[in-house]
């Protein structure tokens, strides 16, 4: 049987909905104050995240803007600065509480921690904005929670390369089948999959309906047990929250199932 050794977290979407709430709101500040008329709105932006990386978002969405520069070096020049101003604009938003971890996020990690069961990052945001978020939430050693942080900058190929998993399961010394991530995007899971590690899928915002085809479990959020496939089938522990236990019962069965089936 598959026993569960270590816990992977994605960042965006899966800790926080930092993308619709946070990212997105700061890249709108920092158009302004650059003078820019641009504006992505919700459902533009859920388009723009079929882009990962912020300054790779920027490039692939300045064609449409004339007021874009002509040629690639000023556009490329143009995406640094906004996107270095963007990560400033969103470690300001967080600071002032305005994206609070998903419900059922925390308790599954004091859970992990009194249990021994290791936790890791594997993300391609910054790495700025993934310690804004986790030292207003978790405090100012939110790193001694986990064994190994992988952020953007340490790899070469954001997802859904799996380059960040790789990474992650090569300094963890980790056997990816005692491993289970958990991811909210089809992006995620597709470079989570690509070195074999089973994914759990608690849907956000903005993948909420996405096609996801290989996951051990997929559900609405930790903070709730109903609307899980399969059923959490793990003890309720007292609580209508996902537990560990349930992802162990999940991982035993490791079976891939598809929203489809
Ligand atoms: C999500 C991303 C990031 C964020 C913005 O990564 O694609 O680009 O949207 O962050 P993950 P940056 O799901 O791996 O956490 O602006 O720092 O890129
Ligand atoms: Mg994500």
């Amino acid at each position: 049987m598959q026993t569960l050794k270590t816990l992977i977290w994605d960042v965006d979407g899966t800790l926080a909905e930092t993308e619709r709430d946070g990212h997105r709101v700061a890249f709108n500040l920092a158009f302004q104050e650059f003078g820019l008329p641009w504006h992505w709105d919700e459902a533009w932006y859920g388009r723009l995240l079929r882009v990962s990386g912020g300054r790779e978002r920027l490039l692939a969405d300045m064609p449409t803007h004339r007021e874009a520069p002509p040629d690639a070096r000023m556009r490329e020049i143009l995406a640094r600065s906004l996107h270095a101003r963007k990560n400033e604009l969103y470690a300001a938003l967080v600071d002032d509480g305005a994206i609070p971890l998903r419900d059922g996020v925390a308790e599954l990690m004091r859970e992990c921690r009194d249990r021994g069961v290791r936790m890791a990052i594997a993300t391609t945001t910054s790495r700025g904005n993934v310690e804004a978020l986790l030292r207003r939430h978790l405090g100012a050693d939110w790193q001694e929670w986990f064994a190994t942080t992988v952020c953007g900058e340490d790899v070469r190929r954001k997802k859904p390369d799996p380059e960040v998993y790789e990474h992650a399961l090569r300094l963890l010394g980790s056997d990816p089948l005692h491993t289970v991530a958990i991811e909210d995007s089809p992006l995620g899971v597709a470079a989570a999959r690509a070195v074999d590690v089973p994914v759990l899928v608690t849907r956000s915002a903005y993948f909420a309906d996405a096609a996801i085809d290989e996951a051990i479990a997929i559900g609405p959020g930790l903070d709730e047990r109903a609307g899980w496939r399969p059923e959490p089938g793990g003890a309720p522990q007292g609580s209508r929250r996902v537990g560990l236990d349930d992802i162990e019962a999940w991982l035993a069965r490791s079976e891939v199932v598809s929203q489809f089936a």
